[in-house]
């Protein structure tokens, strides 16, 4: 698909050492490192935060590829109001339902598979200038919240910048 993510594990085993697609990459991360976990216990509940990952991860995310938005249009004015359309459409919907399970973050007190999802979103959003306090107050305070996390902090697109 020539994506990023790719992530490359090191092992032992000589095997094909690279993973794309970001749920495979979480899952493979879940199960080789569950604690913290990023799902609740209860299968009901799993199903929930899962859906909201899904909401971002396959009903969003993919219409803001950059490939998608030039295929759509090569005009850059129009390729920004395609992608605020559907950002505003998927965060729109997280909002929504995101009131039934969130705490501090978007499950109750702890960062779940579905704010790896969330997150990078807001990020998108804010770069097309989506006012997502105004819009999106609930999905904002997650944000924020979820700023301040150590791990957040680390993974910060800022600092894998190429410097040059
Ligand atoms: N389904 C893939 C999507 C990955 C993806 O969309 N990556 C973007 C950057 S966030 C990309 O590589 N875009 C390049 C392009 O659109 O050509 C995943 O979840 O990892």
């Amino acid at each position: 698909m020539q994506f990023i993510p790719v992530l490359e594990v090191l092992s032992e085993e000589p095997r094909f050492p690279y993973l794309a697609e970001s749920m495979a990459i979480i899952e493979w991360a879940e199960e080789t490192h569950p604690s913290p976990p990023l799902l609740p216990v209860d299968p009901w509940e799993r199903a929930r935060v899962r859906q909201l990952a899904e909401l971002i991860n396959a009903g969003t995310q993919p219409l803001q590829n950059l490939r998608v938005q030039k295929y759509h249009s090569a005009d850059e004015t129009e390729q920004t109001k395609w992608n605020r359309h559907w950002s505003e459409h998927g965060l729109s919907a997280y909002e929504q339902l995101v009131q039934d399970t969130a705490g501090k973050f978007s499950f109750e007190n702890q960062i779940s598979l579905a704010d790896l999802f969330l997150i990078p979103q807001c990020y998108n959003a804010l770069r097309r200038e989506i006012p997502i306090a105004k819009k999106f107050p609930t999905i904002h305070r997650i944000y924020m919240a979820a700023l301040e996390t150590e791990a957040c902090k680390a993974s910060a697109p800022e600092r894998f910048q190429p410097s040059s």
